[in-house]
């Protein structure tokens, strides 16, 4: 038998129902074979295709999505690469409840605006021929053929033939189709009217929204079809339009990233309508400053394009305050006024809707607006240093910085003044041979006066504790009134236990105030090679890392052999911070400290013993 398709030359049939075989059986009778096994349980997309001459036909059967926990991106996956032509809903009259009439608007708005513009409805009833006459009855699915602008059929009296002829008739016209025959016109067009509203609710007062949602969607009831931490949804359908309604609870004060999270979930079950009105719904008594927060929150989370789309809805007209205050994007509706709030929806559905892609730039905007702070924020913090910095060197600028180096033989001293100062010392140079006071500039950004005194060998096995203390001292001497620095050079890769008392023999010599003035310098940097100076400390010594503890973690890594100007730049920093912690002072040794007078009685009971021994044998 000829098949007659009318509209195109595959036409491609999603099948949608409340009875599952039903809707097997109707496939079948499509196709004119047992294509579909009615007896099969209804929880799989069942697919098949036929061709006759040169037409072909698709057939897709949808499980019955009511009865099944089938989720809206399951269907819609499933049905991507099939793009319909035409949705057929084999709907069951006496077991069509509001429920599934608004599972099934859902699904068919997940494919497109206009998917009721091309679907046909075939009622079926188990009841006696004739009960069908009656669907106007049946207020559910008396507004899905409203939907579908009356396009049905009835189960008792169609022929196949029709139901072909009116499938074509309804198939959606793509560029590619081959449009073959008059009837085509017989589509109707679709209209840029929306046929489903996507509504937000806001407000602090639990009662004012719950009155709310009952004026908007005509009912005396509510019921939910579903329930977040943050929000509620119910749905409806009102003058043919299908009505979604989301509750938030007071969103003032709640936890933004909560609401954020559950503003999102409900934009992406409005895509790709998005919403259509935000509408905050004020008390009777004067507002508050919380209504006030709440509509900011509200602004807060979606962007200021929100309010374009934002409305009032309140029970008297006190809400002029705030009214006046938004300008004139606001529009206020009485709740007490049904007529007004007809009006209203239906305005709505002749204008724009604030989309998911306007909430995603609200949010790059924001992300921007915050990076644009940060910089902001970096620079003002930079100016702010660099004016401490020059502050600060206004105050050291007036005396030189005076620093000591000391440490082991060969630890790098002379070097590292070199390289401080910007000069080579040669091993003959006096400076090279210790004791000797330099001064210059830094080498850096703040061109600092310096003046260096490197110590003889810390360490010397030769030397005894008071031979060391006495050659500190002299140091001391050359930089009076006292050191700012006492720079402990070590070289990486030439740290040995004898290097374990070189503080210990700075305070043996200084006393213990000398402590908050010393700063760990470490040499060689080039001999780490690839390794980092933290990784190369965990595997020396111990003593190490408890150097650099007692001297409250001040140190630092250079690389004398090629320094590059970052890394003494750093070492500037680090030894102003110090000099702040230390209030700008220097190191001062007092005339008299203890130690001094010990070594003076030491030192007189010495000559005294001499004085006696010579005595004895004279
Ligand atoms: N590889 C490398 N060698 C360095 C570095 N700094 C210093 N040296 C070398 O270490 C050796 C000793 O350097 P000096 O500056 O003479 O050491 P010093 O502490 O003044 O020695 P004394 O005055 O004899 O106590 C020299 O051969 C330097 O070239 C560095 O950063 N890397
Ligand atoms: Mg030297």
């Amino acid at each position: 038998m000829l098949l007659i398709f009318l509209t195109v030359s595959e036409l491609r049939v999603a099948v949608l129902g409340n009875n599952w075989k039903k809707s097997c059986s109707v496939g079948n009778l499509i196709l004119e074979e047992e294509k579909f096994n009615t007896e099969e349980e209804p929880g799989r997309f069942l697919r098949a295709r036929i061709e006759r001459q040169d037409k072909a036909l698709f057939l897709i059967i949808i499980p019955d999505f009511l009865q099944l926990t089938i989720s809206d991106t399951e269907i819609q996956e499933q049905l991507s690469d099939l793009d319909p032509h035409v949705f057929l809903l084999v709907l069951h009259i006496d077991t069509f409840t509001e429920e599934y009439g608004l599972r099934l608007s859902r699904i068919l708005q997940l494919f497109s605006d206009d998917s009721f513009e091309h679907s046909l409805i075939l009622m079926s009833s188990q009841r006696e021929v004739g009960s069908d006459e009656n669907y106007r009855c049946h207020t559910h699915l008396y507004n899905m053929v409203k939907l579908c602008k009356y396009r049905y059929l009835r189960e008792k009296n169609f022929e196949r033939e029709e139901l072909i002829v009116r499938l074509g008739q309804t198939a959606k016209k793509k560029s590619s189709d081959v449009i073959e025959e008059q009837d085509a016109g017989l589509l109707m067009k679709p209209s840029s009217r929306h046929d489903r509203l996507n509504l937000f609710l806001y407000g602090r007062r639990e009662e004012d929204k719950t009155l709310a949602a009952k004026a908007i969607l005509c009912q005396t009831e509510l019921r939910p079809t579903s329930i977040s931490p943050v929000c509620v949804q119910h749905n409806g359908t009102v003058a043919g339009c299908w009505v979604s309604l989301v509750t938030f609870s007071s969103v003032y004060g709640k936890p933004l990233e909560l609401v954020m999270k559950e503003s999102l979930r409900s934009m992406s079950r409005c895509d790709p309508d998005g919403v259509h009105a935000f509408i905050l719904v004020l008390p009777t008594v004067p507002l508050t400053d919380e209504d006030k927060e709440e509509l900011e929150t509200i602004q807060n989370i979606f962007g200021p394009e929100v309010t374009d789309f934002t409305m009032i809805m309140a029970v008297e007209d006190d809400s002029k305050e705030l009214w006046e205050s938004s300008g004139d994007r606001h529009v206020v509706v009485y709740m007490r006024d049904q007529q007004q709030i007809s009006e209203m929806l239906e305005d709505m559905t002749n204008k724009g809707s604030f989309t998911r892609d306007m909430f995603t730039q609200a949010q790059i905007n924001k992300v921007v607006d915050q990076e644009k702070n940060i910089k902001v924020k970096a620079e003002l913090e930079d100016v702010r240093q660099r004016c401490q910095i020059e502050e600060d060197v206004k105050d050291l600028s007036r005396e030189p910085l005076r620093m000591i180096l000391t440490g082991k033989k060969g630890c790098g001293k002379s070097t590292t003044a070199g390289t401080i100062l910007g000069k080579k010392f040669s091993k003959k140079s006096s400076f090279s041979r210790g004791n000797r006071a330099e001064s210059g500039m830094i080498e850096g950004r703040l061109r600092l006066p310096v003046s260096l005194v490197t110590t003889a060998s810390l360490s010397s096995s030769a030397k005894t504790q008071s031979e060391i203390k006495q050659e500190l001292h002299k140091c001391i001497r050359l930089l009076a009134p006292g050191p700012h620095v006492f720079l402990l050079v070590m070289q990486i890769g030439n740290i040995d236990a004898e290097e374990k008392n070189s503080l210990d023999l700075i305070k043996n010599a200084f006393g213990k105030e000398a402590e908050r003035f010393t700063f760990i310098l470490f040499t060689a940097a080039d001999k780490l090679g690839n390794q980092s100076f933290e990784s190369y400390i965990k595997h020396e010594d111990d003593f190490i890392q408890q150097l650099i503890q007692d001297c409250g973690g001040r140190y630092h890594v250079l690389n004398n052999h090629n320094t590059n100007f970052e890394e003494v730049q750093e070492l500037w920093t680090k030894i102003d911070l110090m000099l702040k912690q230390n209030g700008g002072s220097c190191y001062k040794m007092s005339d008299s400290s203890e130690e001094e007078k010990q070594t003076t009685l030491e030192n007189i009971s010495e000559i005294k013993e001499g004085i006696l021994r010579s005595l004895e044998y004279s």
